[in-house]
Parts: structure tokens; C-alpha cells; sequence
């Protein structure tokens, strides 16, 4: 009896830690206005996604890239240029909303059309809220813009990354 409640305590353990340490994989954040891509996903608005359905806040990977999904092979599906990405109707100023699941200490917010970065919000280390909005000009560029969001840590060696499809 003392060994089989022994055997039960450890594999409740053992489950209860596995919840503990996989929880983080839910902790980090994304832009939800304008829609971004994995927003679209999560929504139901952009079929056949894949595993970003269940987190759209988890596409981390190191700093420095440029693709929707951060080099992360399981939300490939993200930089699927075929997917008839629904763009959202904008004036020259945008409001991106952020939602964060983990208020990770921040060191820049930077967004990129191509390779130009088009605006860069520095919050040097500081522990942001669990939402973050930011106004971006978009320069009076027009047509169908794809908006590359980098939310880079001040504490890790990666990045967030978030696109947004608009049309200005
Ligand atoms: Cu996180």
C-alpha cells in the first residue's frame, strides 16, 4: 500500500510538473488589430493553418529574421505568400495592437515594410503591459502592404514576430 501511494504521489509529480513547464509555450504575445496573420488564423478567418489556431502569441525565434513565422517550422503556413492573406483597409496612420500573454522585459518594437524598417519604439528593458499599442506612418506607401512586427526581449536572445496585412 505505501509503495503504490509512493508510485501515485511521484506520478502526480511528474504530470504536474510537465503542466508547469509547458505552460510557458502559452506566454507571449502577438498583434490582434489590425490582424495580424495568426490573428486570422486563431479567428477562423484563414483556413488550413495549422498549429497556430491554438497560440497565436508563440511565434518565437531568434532575433534578426524576417519572415511572418520567425523560422518556427511548424507555422510555416504563416509566410504561405498562396494563403489569400485577407488585408485590412488602413489610412497612412496605423494603430497596432499588441496582446501579451507574458509581459516579457522589452527592448524594441520594430516594423518593417520589406526590408525597410518604418518605424522603431525603444522601451529600453522595460517591462511592458499586457497590451501595447503603437501608431506607425506608414509613409504614404499604397496598394497591399505587409507589415513585419519584431517584438525583441531585453532578457533573450529571440524575438516575436507578427505580420499584418493591409490595404492603404
Ligand atoms: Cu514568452
Amino acid at each position: 500500500m505505501r509503495r503504490t501511494l509512493t508510485f501515485l504521489a511521484t506520478a502526480i509529480i511528474a504530470i504536474a510538473s510537465t503542466v508547469v513547464i509547458a505552460s510557458p509555450a502559452n506566454a507571449h504575445g502577438y498583434i490582434s488589430s489590425p490582424p495580424s496573420r495568426q490573428a486570422m488564423c486563431a479567428q477562423g478567418r484563414v483556413a488550413n493553418c495549422g498549429d497556430i489556431i491554438y497560440e497565436p502569441q508563440s511565434v518565437e525565434g531568434p532575433k534578426g529574421l524576417r519572415s511572418c513565422h520567425g523560422g518556427v517550422g511548424r507555422f510555416s503556413q504563416l509566410s504561405d505568400e498562396s494563403k489569400g492573406w485577407p488585408a485590412t483597409s488602413v489610412g497612412n496612420s496605423v494603430t497596432f495592437n499588441w496582446v501579451l500573454t507574458a509581459r516579457h522585459a522589452t527592448s524594441t518594437w520594430e516594423y518593417y515594410v520589406g526590408n525597410t524598417r518604418i518605424a522603431v519604439f525603444n522601451d529600453g528593458g522595460r517591462q511592458p503591459g499586457a497590451t501595447v499599442s503603437h501608431n506607425v506612418n506608414l509613409g504614404g506607401r499604397t496598394g497591399r502592404l505587409k507589415v513585419l512586427a519584431v517584438w525583441n526581449i531585453a532578457d533573450t536572445a529571440n524575438a516575436f514576430y507578427s505580420c499584418v496585412d493591409l490595404q492603404r
